[in-house]
């Protein structure tokens, strides 16, 4: 039997054909019953251009219907579906297109794209968020393809690209199973049901938009009410058509900080969810003290989807810890030497389970240094465990920044700006952000030849995506090192930790 998410979908989806699948701007642009249809079409459109099973598909575009029926057809079609922020920059974007050697790039008309004379087969189309584009185009004029191709549960849907601490992406390799596996544990570990509609604000180009939010709406047969991007205006008048919303922290900082967020507008929901980056304490009480909802906090990452949830019970949520591990996930939390820890110890945490990807694109190295022989998968965060197994992250060993749930790892920063002329050193650090949690902040020293503020800004924003981009950068006499002559970079984000919030 097919184990192709599409066909798990499809079943689901048995006795609700009237039911509105995806609205958009307020409107329902699908029902459940002519999904098939509409993915048929672009399944068509992606065969024309090519696609084949295995084949990668990089899309780089914004949230809009088409994105998510071009999604879908590619999982149809047995091909491997590459999603890339629309705000890359076309220096991030050829790195990766050389990594995944994808057979067609999908991309909006507005956004940087490289020219890429090494990779003549490569084919391009285009989709726009207002549904226009050569892609919505070509599937409007062709029969659906209602076809589903037959895959295993250990066959690849999607590689998604994280930076890595070497400053080189990685692309985590996730299969039909591990995007099966996780929507049906949330589906059961959150009480969804066909009762149910969802507030959708997040890009699908990431875990939390595509594999969570959309993908519980599509197997609880519950409305996904899409958005273009997150707007606080704009989710609180739709609130009211919705069971459950679902965000990162600085969606939550920036509801409160909105005069029309009030008590009744958040009182026909049933659930608040957030991910992605650390919630504070105090965000979880204000939101508790103004509405009345304690929000279910959960961790996840890229190559394991979601790993750990608070209780669905709303006492049983704690402020400041992720919860348990979700069934089928075993965590541990490990000292260096990879011994377990007693409760209440802070170690690496490790995990293992249906959810865990199967390596790196094309990455062996990099692969068999994240997984130990024992299987269970290095996620360089940090934590402890209950007596009771409730888990709470401390830190992370990885040098990693998450502004406004974007990840940012400085590595590939301090490589790229190292050797910007008249740089000697560069470090860069997360400092606390009001608004996005956490802000990138880069030092510099010199090394005494010509160096240009200009040039170097200039390096920056023709690199760096902007969420990327430092929001500060210090040029400073020496920086704080150890007795080895390492940068000190606790010491610095002590030193700029009120950069943001003084
Ligand atoms: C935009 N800017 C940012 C960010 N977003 N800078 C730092 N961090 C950011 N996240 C830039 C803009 O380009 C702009 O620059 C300036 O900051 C202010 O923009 P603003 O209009 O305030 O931003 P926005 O367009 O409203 O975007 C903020 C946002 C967005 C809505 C919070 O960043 C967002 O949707 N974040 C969600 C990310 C997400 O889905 N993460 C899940 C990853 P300028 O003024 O120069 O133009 S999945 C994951 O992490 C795992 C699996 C998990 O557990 O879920
Ligand atoms: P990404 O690589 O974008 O998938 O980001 C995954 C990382 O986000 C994890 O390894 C954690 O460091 C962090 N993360 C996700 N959810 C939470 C959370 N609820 N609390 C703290 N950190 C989180």
């Amino acid at each position: 039997m097919s184990e192709n998410l599409i066909d798990v979908f499809h079943a689901r989806h048995q006795g609700h054909a009237d039911r509105p699948a995806l609205l958009w701007q307020g409107a329902v642009v699908a029902r459940l019953g002519d999904l098939p249809h509409h993915v048929g079409r672009y399944r068509a459109a992606l065969r024309e251009l090519g696609v084949a099973r295995g084949d990668r598909v990089m899309v780089k575009a914004e949230n809009s219907p088409g994105f998510v029926f071009a999604y879908l057809a590619v999982l149809a079609c047995g091909a491997v579906f590459v999603p890339l922020n629309p705000a890359y920059t076309a220096a991030e974007v050829a790195v990766l297109i050389d990594d995944a050697e994808p057979v067609l790039l999908i991309h909006a008309s507005t956004t940087a794209i490289p020219e890429t004379p090494h990779h003549p087969a490569l084919r391009r189309a285009t989709l726009d968020a207002d549904g226009t584009g050569s892609l919505c185009h070509l599937a409007a004029g062709l029969t659906p393809d209602l076809a589903v191709e037959p895959v295993t549960a250990g066959d690849l849907a999607a590689i998604l690209f994280t930076s890595g601490t070497t400053g080189r992406p990685k692309g985590a390799m996730l299969t039909h199973g591990n995007l099966a596996s996780n929507v049906a544990t949330l589906h059961a570990e959150w009480h969804f049901s066909d009762a149910d509609a969802i507030c959708h604000a997040l890009p699908l180009f990431h875990v939390h938009g595509l594999f969570v939010a959309l993908h519980l709406g599509l197997y609880a047969c519950a409305p996904l009410h899409m958005l273009p991007k997150f707007d606080a205006g704009a989710v609180i008048a739709m609130l009211p058509q919705v069971t459950v919303f679902m965000g990162v922290p600085t969606f939550y900082t920036r509801l409160l900080d909105h005069a029309d967020f009030t008590h009744a507008r958040a009182a026909p929901l049933r659930l608040f969810i957030s991910g992605s980056a650390p919630l504070l304490p105090s965000v979880f009480a204000a939101f508790e003290a103004r509405t009345g909802h304690r929000i279910l906090e959960r961790y996840g990452m890229t190559e394991a989807l979601m790993i750990t949830s608070n209780p669905y019970a709303p006492a049983a949520r704690r402020p400041g810890t992720v919860g348990y591990p979700l069934p089928g996930v075993a965590l541990r939390v490990v000292d260096a030497a990879r011994a377990d820890l007693p409760p209440g110890e802070v170690g690496e945490i490790l995990i293992s389970g249906p959810n865990v990807c199967h390596g790196y694109w094309r990455r062996a190295e990099a692969t068999a240094e994240s997984f130990g022989a024992d299987g269970f998968f290095q996620t360089g965060d940090t934590g402890f465990k209950d007596a009771d197994g409730r888990v709470t992250i401390a830190g992370r060993s990885k040098d990693l920044i998450i502004s406004g749930g974007f990840n940012v790892y400085p590595a590939e920063i301090e490589m790229l700006l190292a050797d910007v002329a008249g740089v000697a050193d560069v470090a860069v650090i997360g400092v606390p952000h009001p608004d996005f949690g956490e802000a990138v902040v880069a030092a510099i020293t010199l090394d005494g030849t010509s160096f240009d503020m200009a040039d170097f800004q200039a390096v920056i924003t023709t690199h760096l995506a902007r969420f990327k981009q430092p929001k500060a950068v210090h040029v400073l006499e020496d920086f704080p090192r150890n007795a080895m002559g390492k940068i000190v970079k606790t010491r610095l984000r002590e030193i700029y930790a009120g950069q943001f919030t003084a």
